[in-house]
């Protein structure tokens, strides 16, 4: 068995849940943040056997598409001033980053 961990775009989440839910793929979905951009993502989880990791792949790969981002500056008022960029930058975001990790022991009770 196997664990996916894939990092989506929000704009991309319902869609790819409707597709996961279509495909009798259970998944969690948590709302995250990206360490960079600090804006909001969603992390799906999804547990499943090792032969359906491939088609979970192949759903999460359809379902989410790469966008460009600019990213404003937010001045560091008294913060932490390490990640501070003084200038706007356009970054290509995702379609997804995806971890597949094996899964030691699986437990539903
Ligand atoms: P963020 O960390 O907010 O990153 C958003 C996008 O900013 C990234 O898109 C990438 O294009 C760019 N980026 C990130 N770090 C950068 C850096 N140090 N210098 C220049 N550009 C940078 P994606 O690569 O598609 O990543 C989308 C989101 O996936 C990330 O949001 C983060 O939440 C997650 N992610 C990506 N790689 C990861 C990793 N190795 N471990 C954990 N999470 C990851």
């Amino acid at each position: 068995m196997k664990l996916i961990i894939a990092v989506v775009q929000d704009q991309d989440s319902n869609r790819l849940s409707k597709a996961l839910v279509e495909n009798n793929f259970r998944a969690t979905k948590l709302a995250s943040t990206g360490g960079f951009l600090k804006s909001g993502n969603t992390t799906f989880i999804i547990g499943t056997e090792d032969i359906r990791v491939d088609r979970a792949l192949q759903i999460i790969k359809d379902n989410c598409r790469a966008r460009d981002q600019l990213v404003s500056p937010v001045s560091p008022m008294g913060g932490n001033a390490d990640s501070y960029v003084p200038y706007p930058v356009e970054v290509e975001v995702g379609g997804a980053t995806v971890f597949v990790l094996p899964i030691e022991q699986f437990l539903h009770f």
